[in-house]
């Protein structure tokens, strides 16, 4: 076969504003970028698009300029370098789907302005698809199902969601014998047991099956990179190309982009270019957004008070962040941290004192980072018979429920009634803070909700 070569990458998220910070939605681009001159650099044949390119179909104006500008110079560029275009094959993934409102998508708006090829097979229209044709880009450029470059043909499926797996038969019936090409399968979906906590699909018989026709299924949805079977691998998912999830760092995930060089179809040379923290001047390393992991046992110094624990949260940080002097770096600097500061330990005084805006406050004033983001939800108190968990991830609203709970679960009389009693607690809340309803009003809602919810004797209400 005549040798190719090509990159695939997945789960770009262009437009995320993680965080709400103008920067992050930067940072989203500039490895979507970083990913375009590499391919140029490495001369491929394609790229691979496995879909979740835009963080959600809602876009914004600015993230379509953007990525309009950027496959814009990305073709000059390549026509100046290299005499040629390098197609982006993409596929629709969850985040990329349009929705019954505005029934067309972005990535279908790119392939129109023919920015992109964007596959999707041909369907019945019934109840349920039937994935029955791949009509070839060269027959119709507006709809293609599959793409033939040299002797290498790329099928593209979008998500169907969790249905994706029942038609593991269809696509494999719709798929043609040819076992003289190098066979690409691009879909969206999870592997089960890649990612903890994460449900995909499991390696069943009838995805097993599809390998008879495909050489390279190029996959997208986890963020994380894995390749399978370990044995024999012909299942591939690249990962993100920047920080989605605090989870992606905390537990480390390898992600990036594979590159693979295709000369004899039976042993491909796969090679993944791994992401790294802040810039890098290594041409195999996706520069990303430098996250500071940091965990700090704020039980540990003996502060009576959240003061104390303060500074010596404060004291803790010193060394840990002066020493990255990153007091130079703007904010669109990749150096310039985003710190993930991890609370634990037990403290004396109660977990309400624990002041999270203010210790992000204090933070931000004395050291250069681009956002503090602390999460406290495993301090406990010696003191408190409730535990709040107070980290910045949760709404109000969810503090309240928890709140509530553990107040009706101190008495196990209430715990039948458990959920109408957080509903009552709620619902006295707003009428505490309306300022037409008087003393009178209230005490006759929580009677009418005793008599509903709990048959007891009239007396015993009218006492109080
Ligand atoms: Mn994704």
């Amino acid at each position: 076969m005549q040798p190719i070569k090509f990159i695939h990458m997945a789960d770009t998220h262009l437009g995320n504003q993680q965080y709400n910070l103008p920067e992050r939605k930067r940072d989203f681009n500039k490895a979507f970028n970083w990913v375009l001159n590499k391919s140029i650099t490495e001369e491929v044949d394609f790229i691979l698009l496995a879909g979740d390119v835009f963080n959600s179909n809602n876009s914004e104006p600015e993230t379509i300029a953007a990525i309009y500008q950027m496959i814009s110079e990305f073709k000059n560029n390549s026509m100046q370098n290299l005499k040629r275009e390098i197609p982006i094959i993409a596929i629709e993934g969850n985040h990329d789907k349009s929705n019954i409102s505005t029934k067309r998508s972005w990535l279908q708006f790119l392939a129109e302005l023919e920015l992109i090829i964007l596959l999707s097979p041909k369907t019945n229209n019934k109840e349920e698809y039937t994935i029955f044709k791949f009509v070839p880009y060269s027959e119709n450029k507006k709809n293609p199902g599959m793409i033939r470059i040299k002797d290498t043909c790329i099928y593209g499926i979008p998500s169907y969601g969790a249905m994706t797996k029942t038609y593991f038969p269809d696509i494999y019936n719709a798929l043609p014998d040819s076992s003289d090409t190098f066979n690409i399968l691009m879909m969206h979906f999870g592997i089960n047991g890649q990612v903890i906590n994460k449900l995909g699909f499991e390696m069943s018989e009838d995805l097993k099956l599809l390998h008879k026709k495909v050489n390279y299924l190029a996959l997208g949805h986890f963020h994380k990179k894995y390749a399978l079977p370990k044995n024999k691998e012909w299942v591939f998912n690249p990962g993100s190309l920047e920080v989605t999830d605090a989870r992606e760092i905390w537990e480390n995930y390898p992600r990036g982009i594979f590159l693979v060089e295709v000369h004899d179809k039976e042993n491909p040379n796969i090679r993944h270019i791994p992401w790294v923290k802040g810039k890098s001047e290594s041409p195999d390393e996706i520069p990303n957004r430098f996250f500071a992991d940091i965990t700090i046992d704020i039980g540990k110094n003996d502060s009576s008070s959240f003061k104390e624990a303060l500074s010596y949260i404060l004291e803790s940080l010193k060394i840990i962040l002066e020493k990255k002097g990153t007091a130079h770096l703007k904010k669109n600097d990749l150096e310039l941290p985003i710190v993930l500061l991890t609370l634990n330990g037990t403290i004396s005084y109660s977990r309400l004192e624990v002041n999270i805006n203010k210790l992000k406050e204090r933070i931000k004033e004395k050291y250069d980072v681009l956002d503090v983001r602390v999460f406290s939800g495993s301090v406990k108190s010696e003191i408190d018979g409730i535990v709040v968990d107070i980290s910045s991830e949760k709404s109000l609203e969810e503090i309240e429920k928890d709140v509530f709970l553990q107040l009706i679960e101190q008495h196990p009389d209430y715990e039948p009634h458990k959920n109408d009693i957080i509903q009552l607690m709620l619902d006295l809340k707003s009428s505490i803070l309306d300022p037409k309803k008087n003393f009178d009003q209230l005490r006759n809602q929580i009677k009418l909700w005793w008599r509903s919810h709990i048959s007891l004797p009239q007396g015993e209400l009218n006492k109080n």
